[in-house]
Parts: structure tokens; sequence; C-alpha cells
């Protein structure tokens, strides 16, 4: 069997989510008649001390939906260079929204600075586009899964709410920092007026992401949601899973942090390899300056030996732990990359 550490979004269902999924109640949830749907937005919206949930299929539509209900065409979004929404939704902020991302550079710990946001925020002016939210992601997937602190969170929110500004949080992985930092989501989220989360990452469910607001948020993200063709049918069958990721999923991620941390720090003795210290459940290292080691060669070697990893050229390489990573197969990757960067 392949280990496979390309992504948290590859989990399986766990034996208790089939089984719950084939016993779900299930309605239309259009006409919201879906009890499985409904506990799982009660769920989902009081776990982060919100009025309101929306299950929707992905976490970039729950990311879109969120953009679209806060802003009009030619408004404006500023968030990270190396955020998600601005590299890996397909440009959809503009594509769909007719949105313009205003990126500032995010620092290594994931954060953007507060003087680049005060200074990116548009001045009323007919030349201007109007700014409408800051978008944070946390943990941050690309600065190598850190999360963001509740007092950093608060002083982007205090600088957006002084501007009449919107604060969305990507949280596809809000659960990892959570855990990592030992406080609840809620607080992590407290002063944000949007907030996305994923339940097919680390917590394990087949597909799903929720997103959170006020009442009166997510009764305008319901129509976007249904604009995008989001709107589902049957989906307890989906969301009985995901009340088991909430329910049942999210201590254990603790695990996959240790995991990470156990990779990391016998990957950092390799001469050919550059590994920071991971915060959560993603290991992101490049090849030493020195190293003349070939990355798509070490990528495919490895592959070959059955563990996958992630690659690209610019990000370098990245792990993730997961649930149905064990210690053995921790054990086994480094054997793994031994044979390839040993031998
Ligand atoms: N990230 C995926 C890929 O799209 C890169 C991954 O393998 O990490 N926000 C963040 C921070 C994410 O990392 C992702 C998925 C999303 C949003 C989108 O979630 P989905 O895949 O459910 O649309």
């Amino acid at each position: 069997m392949k280990i496979d550490l390309r992504s948290d979004t590859v989990t399986q269902p766990t034996p208790e989510m089939r089984e719950a999924m084939a016993r779900a109640k299930l309605g239309d949830d259009v006409y919201r008649e879906d009890p499985t749907v409904n506990k799982l937005q009660d769920l989902a919206a009081s776990m982060l001390g919100k009025e309101a949930a929306l299950f929707v299929p992905s976490g970039h539509m729950g990311n879109l939906t969120a953009f679209l209900v806060h802003c009009n065409r030619g408004d404006e979004v500023i968030l990270g260079d190396l955020s998600h929404p601005f590299l890996s939704e397909v440009g959809s902020l503009a594509a769909v929204g007719g949105i313009q991302p205003y990126t500032l550079p995010n620092q290594p710990d994931g954060t953007l600075k507060l003087d680049d946001i005060q200074q990116a925020i548009r001045e009323a002016d007919v030349h201007h586009p109007i700014t409408r939210v800051i978008s944070l992601e946390n943990t941050h997937n690309r600065c190598n899964g850190v999360p963001l602190s509740v007092e950093y969170t608060r002083a982007v929110a205090d600088l957006a709410h002084k501007h009449g500004l919107l604060l969305h949080i990507d949280g596809a992985r809000l659960f990892n920092a959570a855990v990592a930092l030992g406080i609840p989501a809620a607080k992590l989220v407290a002063d944000a007026d949007s907030v996305t989360f994923c339940l097919s990452k680390g917590l394990s469910a087949p597909v799903g992401s929720i997103l959170c607001g006020t009442q009166d948020f997510i009764t305008k993200a319901r129509w976007i949601r249904k604009q995008l063709g989001g709107g589902m049918r049957q989906a307890g069958v989906l969301a009985a899973a995901g009340i088991l990721s909430l329910t049942k999923m999210v201590d254990r991620l603790a695990e996959d942090h240790t995991r990470a941390r156990r990779l990391a720090d016998e990957l950092a003795e390799y001469k050919d390899l550059a590994v920071p210290a991971p915060h959560t459940n993603i290991v992101r290292f490049k090849l030493a300056e020195a190293s003349k080691v070939d990355a798509p060669r070490v990528v495919a070697d490895l592959a070959a030996q059955g563990v996958l990893i992630d690659y690209g050229r610019y990000e370098g390489f990245r792990i993730c732990t997961h649930y149905g990573i064990e210690d053995e197969h921790i054990e086994r990757t480094l054997a793994a990359f031994g044979k390839v960067l040993r031998d």
C-alpha cells in the first residue's frame, strides 16, 4: 500500500463515518429539510461561536462564497501573496466575482504586516477600487503550516473594523491551529466576520467545508452558493461524516503534529535537505543550497518505493501527516528517504 503524504486531502473516511453515512437521516437541503445537514451546521456554528453556518462542497467554494457576499464587482480584497485564494483558487475571485486581489507579502510566520495592511487600505477616491475585506489564512499552508495567534488576528480585525472593512479567515486547517495552540477554535475566529474550515482534510470527512458568520451573512451565502451551483440535495449523507469530524477527529490532530515533527527532525539530519521545524501537520522543506541532488528525482525515487510526497519548483517539497498515517508509515518513509539520499 502506498504511503500518501502529498496532502491531508487524501484522507479516507473512518469506518464509523461510513456507517453514519449509511444510516444518515436525509432530506432535500435546498428546502433546508436535511436534518443531518442542519445538525452539522448548528454544531459547526456553536463550535466556532458564530450565529450560523453553511455546508459547502469545498474550502474553495467557502472562500469564494464569502468574498462574493462581502464584495461588489470592482471591490478589493487584501490578502497574502502566498495565500490559497490568491495562488490556488484558479483566479476565481477575479473570474467569478470581478474582485481585485491586493496582495501583500506573507511573512514567514504567515502574517501580513499591520503597516502593510494599513498602507493598502484605499482612501475614498473616485479613481480607486473600494477595499472591502482583509483575508487571513490559519494555519498557513505555504508558510509551513504555521498557526496565527489570537492576538494577531484580533489586531487585524481591529484594523479592519476601524476602517469599516470585514475580516475573513480561510481556516481550511483551523482545528490544526487550535490543537497546536491548545485553545478552542472559537477563540481564534472570535473577531472574524466570516470563516471557512474544511472537514475533508485532517478531519477526514470525504467531502465538504463549512462557512460560518452572522445569520444575515449565512442567509446571503446560501443564495450565492446556489448561484455557484452548490445547492446540494440529500447532502446529509456527507454531513453525517462531517459531524463525526467535529465530534471525534479534532483531538487526534495532535498525533499528526507529533508525527510531522518526528519526520522533520529526522529529515533535518540530511545535509542535502534544509528542513525547518514544522508547527502543525505540514512539513515544507527544500534542497540545501550546496546540494547537487535533483529534486524531481527524489520525488520519483520515493514514489518507486511507495512513498508519495508533494513537490513544486518554487515551493519545494511538502509532506502532510493525517489520519491513516501511523508511526510505522513514518518509519517506512524515513527508510525510503535513507535509500534515496544515502545510497
Ligand atoms: N489545499 C490543497 C491544495 O489546493 C493546494 C492542499 O493540498 O493543501 N485553503 C487552504 C489553506 C487550503 O490549503 C486549501 C486546499 C483550500 C483552502 C481549498 O480547499 P478545497 O480543496 O476543499 O477546495
